[in-house]
C-alpha cells in the first residue's frame, strides 16, 4: 500500500491566511502543507495536498485515492454542508478518512452545523484552527501505524 496522504481542500481554502484572518488565522495553505509534511515524515508517510474550487474535481481527487492514498484528510470547505457526491465518493473509499474545518462550524450558523463528510468520516477536528490539519496528520500516523 502506497504511504501517501491525500489532503484535500474545497472551495475558497485558496484564501487562507490572505481574507477574514479573524475566523481562519493567519497561516497559508502553503504553511499547512509544511506542517503536515513534517508530522508525516516522523510516521515515514508523504503527503499530496490539493484545493479546489469545483465539487467534481475533489470527486476525481477521492476515487484516484482508492490505490493510490493510504488515507485522506478533508476540509471540504462549504461542500461540508452540500454535497452527496463527496460523500459517496468518500464511501466508496476504503482508507481512514480524516475530517478538518478551521473554524468551529459548531459555534456557526446553524446550515454548518450539519456535516455530509461527518457520516463516513472517522473522526473530525473542527475549531483548531489550521494547526487541526497537523493534528489530523498525527492522527492518521496513528491508525495507519
Ligand atoms: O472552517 C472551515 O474549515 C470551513 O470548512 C471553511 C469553509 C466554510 O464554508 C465551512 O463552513 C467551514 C469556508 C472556507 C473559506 O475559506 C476562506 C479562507 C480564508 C478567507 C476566506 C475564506
Amino acid at each position: 500500500m502506497s504511504n501517501l496522504i491525500y489532503i484535500l481542500n474545497g472551495p475558497n481554502l485558496n484564501l487562507l491566511g490572505q481574507r477574514e484572518p479573524e475566523i481562519y488565522g493567519a497561516e497559508t495553505l502553503a504553511d499547512v502543507e509544511a506542517a503536515c509534511a513534517e508530522v508525516a515524515q516522523g510516521f515515514g508517510l508523504g503527503i499530496e495536498l490539493m484545493q479546489s474550487n469545483h465539487e467534481g474535481r475533489l470527486v476525481d481527487w477521492i476515487q484516484d485515492a482508492r490505490g493510490a492514498a493510504a488515507g485522506i484528510i478533508i476540509n471540504p470547505g462549504a461542500f461540508t454542508h452540500t454535497s452527496v457526491a463527496i460523500l459517496d465518493a468518500l464511501n466508496a473509499y476504503e482508507g481512514p478518512v480524516l475530517e478538518v474545518h478551521v473554524s468551529n462550524v459548531h459555534r456557526r450558523e446553524p446550515f454548518r452545523h450539519k456535516s455530509y463528510v461527518s457520516l463516513r468520516a472517522d473522526g473530525v477536528i473542527a475549531g483548531f484552527g489550521t494547526e487541526g490539519y497537523a493534528l489530523a496528520m498525527r492522527r492518521m500516523g496513528s491508525l495507519l501505524a
